[in-house]
């Protein structure tokens, strides 16, 4: 298991699901950002900071414009505070050139953060989904190097053809899969706090931020669970952070009517 020692006060935040149609999570992302900068000594983005991220190579290379903002905005943050870019089901592309161009650090798929509230398994959640067989069939091709290196090979039209595809045929499976099996399943969670010395579990992917209570080999464990990002759909907005320090965990959602 990757350790990582964070002294201080450690934000953590996923899901923000970045993409041209986000304008408003965007601006509400990059003021979260500048917070984090005043606030926290460290950020740990972990998984989906993007819709579809089709290859590194899309930052380098005349980035439309609503990805340039943010490029931007994460190299602001970098040189204040240590910042960590993990990777989700949706951007498991990102890789050391863009954490590179932004001063940013690759995060581990999973890692135990050793911190001042203690030691906390930290990971995406996807990979706790494992009732949801169909998805834990993509994920072993798409996480399959040889499969990434022939798709970053592809033209990034072609990638963004292969990215819609894939995106349009997971929302119409997903209209049809019962909501127990797009959540993370008890088991997989159970095993991995038995496998580690760490009663907190941090995670995001579900989009059903909660903090959960729960006992593994006769020892409390909590999960908890990020908030996913939306300000783009109506006045309902989404959004929020886990802040950790001395203190303890807290979570922060953004209002519901802001
Ligand atoms: O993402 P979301 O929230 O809709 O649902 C997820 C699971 N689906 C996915 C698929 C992604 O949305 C696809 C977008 C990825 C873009 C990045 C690059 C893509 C190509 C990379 C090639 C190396 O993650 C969904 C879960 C749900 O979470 C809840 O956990 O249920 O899983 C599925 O829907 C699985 C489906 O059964 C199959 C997924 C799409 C199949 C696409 C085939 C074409 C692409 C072939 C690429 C080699
Ligand atoms: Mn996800």
């Amino acid at each position: 298991m990757n350790k990582l020692r964070l002294a201080g006060t450690v934000w953590i935040a996923s899901d923000i699901h970045l993409g041209s149609h986000t304008p408003g999570t965007a601006r509400a992302f990059h003021e979260f950002l500048d917070k984090a900068c005043a606030q926290a000594d460290a950020l740990i983005l972990c998984g989906d900071i993007f819709d579809a991220w089709i290859g590194d190579d899309l930052a380098l290379s005349a980035p439309p414009a609503w990805l340039a903002e943010t490029v931007e905005k994460l190299r602001q943050v970098s040189e204040k505070i240590p910042l960590w870019l993990g990777r989700g089901n949706r951007d498991f592309l990102i890789g050391r050139v863009l954490a590179g161009h932004v001063g940013a650090q690759v995060l581990p798929d999973r890692v135990c953060l050793e911190t001042d509230a203690g030691k906390i398994l930290l990971s995406h959640g996807d990979e706790y989904c494992t009732a949801d067989r169909a998805y834990q069939r993509f994920r072993r091709v798409v996480r399959c190097p040889a499969v990434q290196w022939l798709f970053l090979r592809l033209s990034l039209s072609a990638r963004r053809g292969i990215a819609d595809l894939a995106r349009e045929r997971s929302m119409a499976s997903n209209r049809h899969k019962p909501m127990d099996i797009m959540d993370v399943s008890q088991s997989a969670i159970e095993k991995a706090f038995s496998g580690a010395d760490a009663d907190i579990m941090v995670h995001g992917h579900t989009h059903r931020p909660q903090v959960h209570r729960l006992t593994v080999d006769g020892r409390t464990r909590k999960r908890y669970v990020l908030p996913d990002w939306d300000y783009d759909h109506g006045d309902a907005v989404r959004g929020g952070w886990l802040a950790i320090d001395a203190d303890g965990l807290h979570l922060n959602q953004a209002s519901k009517s802001s």
